[in-house]
């Protein structure tokens, strides 16, 4: 890989409870674990980027809302105490992380270039929101890679889903033009749940797995089906049936995480590889890797 490149496109969910699950020394709260079968889906994905050598991640996540324009952060170090607003009682994180100020920059510039309205993010005060933090440590809990922070635009709310898709299909171009031009090798994540219909009561103890199932089969039906698109290499098709996918399955693909990944690698024919899928309070979450680095040219 001569020219930067993206060694891997990651589909990496971020509910607080794997973190929570694992009991790092970063997180606060105590569990007894849960939620293995996708515990043990980022096992496997750690395990298949172990020997893989890249510079950066470049991630993009839903939680963090921007309602004018794609922000990116622009403070080389971010560290302070990271609170999931609904569940505090599983996730509060202390984190001190590396921003790649310059390829954030650079697919900043490259973005406007074509038109797009972005902005970097200088506050140095910024908490940098939950799902960021969740898949970087669950893909990285070495935490030795720096990496580039991307909003999530909605322009969904003031458009629609469609408009939403075109929007994270062009930020995907850019960040591909700008990586290939950084000379950096980067690890792409995508930072979302699919079907996103939750349970609204939390079990006690929220580990408990004898509560955990998807919320109806309806969802589980979706998630298979985006699942075998994936699997499959058919990486248009799944653009091509977000909006019905966003609206039927609440899905939070609705925050352009996975558009601009399947975008970014080029809309790619080649299958995903799925490393896990499970359930958190009744949403569907699936970890996929499109290994880049294997299709050659
Ligand atoms: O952010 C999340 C999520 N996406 C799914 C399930 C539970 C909590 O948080
Ligand atoms: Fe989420």
């Amino acid at each position: 890989m001569a020219n930067g490149g993206i060694v891997a496109g990651c589909l990496a969910p971020h509910p607080p409870h794997l973190v929570y699950a694992e009991n790092p020394e970063q997180n606060e709260p105590v569990s007894e674990g849960g939620w293995e079968q996708l515990r043990w889906g980022y096992e496997r994905l750690r395990e298949s980027l172990k020997d893989v050598d890249y510079d950066v991640i470049v991630i993009l996540s839903p939680h963090w809302q921007t309602y004018v324009g794609t922000h990116f952060i622009g403070v080389e170090k971010c560290s302070s105490k990271s609170v999931d607003p609904v569940f505090p009682n599983l996730f509060r994180f202390n984190y001190d992380l590396e921003i790649d100020v310059e390829l954030a920059q650079a697919i900043h510039d490259q973005a406007k270039s074509e038109g797009m309205s972005v902005k970097m993010m200088t506050n140095p005060d910024f908490r940098v929101d939950y799902g960021t933090i969740v898949s970087c440590h669950m893909v990285r809990p070495e935490w030795d890679k720096p990496i580039v922070s991307i909003s999530s635009n909605r322009s969904l709310s003031y458009y629609s889903v469609e408009v939403m898709q075109e929007m994270m299909i062009e930020l995907g171009k850019s960040t591909a033009k700008a990586i290939e031009a950084s000379g950096k090798k980067c690890l792409l994540i995508a930072s979302n749940s699919l079907s996103h219909r939750h349970f609204v009561t939390e079990t006690n103890p929220p580990e408990d797995m004898s509560k955990e199932h998807i919320t109806s089969h309806a969802m589980h039906l979706w998630d298979m089906r985006m699942i075998e698109l994936m699997r499959e290499g058919k990486a248009q098709q799944i653009i091509n049936e977000m909006p019905e996918f966003c609206e039927q399955a609440i899905a939070e693909t609705d925050g352009g995480a996975l558009t601009w990944l399947l975008a970014a690698m080029g809309v790619p024919q080649e299958p995903a590889i799925l490393h896990g899928y499970g359930t958190i309070i009744g949403t569907g979450n699936a970890i996929m890797e499109w290994p880049c680095r294997n299709w050659g040219a």
